[in-house]
């Protein structure tokens, strides 16, 4: 009766010992971001009249988790940063902001691409040169912030 007693006692200093160490680290979120890039701006004078540049960011992010939810996007570099889809609309594509936020599957992945959904960068304090980098903050509904840097690539046409 003693020994099953103190039996007990050892697997619950075992099991509050490996609680306390879960609670101590975040859960890990299962969320990768690869093949990030954000489109070179223009340096016509015509997105100049036209009120200022504007580029994208694209990536894709794979989930080995459950289901998640990209709901903001900031950066420093632009005065806005905008989650965006395209559709087509009279015959001509359109861009809009994604409402609700971008799906990001259980055990899947969400590509952003040219085209489709991307980051929106509305007037951009500085031009993007190939070769730079900056930091975006991506807010997702479970895992939370991740900031990731970005290198500039120039748009292949
Ligand atoms: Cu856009």
């Amino acid at each position: 009766m003693k020994r099953k007693l103190i039996l007990f006692g050892v697997l619950g200093i075992l099991i509050a010992t490996s609680l306390s160490a879960c609670g101590g680290t975040p859960a890990p979120t299962g969320l990768r971001i690869t093949d990030v890039w954000a489109r070179a701006s223009a340096m016509s004078t015509d997105a100049m009249e036209m009120g200022g540049k504007n580029s994208a960011v694209y990536m894709k992010i794979n989930n080995d988790g459950a289901a998640d939810k990209l709901v903001q996007a900031t950066s420093t570099v632009a005065a806005s940063t905008e989650l965006h889809t395209v559709e087509m609309k009279d015959g001509v594509m359109q861009m809009r902001p994604v409402e609700g936020g971008i799906d990001v599957p259980a055990r899947g992945a969400v590509e952003l691409k040219p085209g489709g959904l991307h980051v929106m960068l509305i007037g951009l304090h500085q031009d993007l040169k190939p070769g730079d980098t900056f930091n975006l903050k991506l807010t997702f509904e479970k895992a939370g912030v991740m900031e990731i840097p970005v290198p500039v690539r120039a748009l292949v046409q």
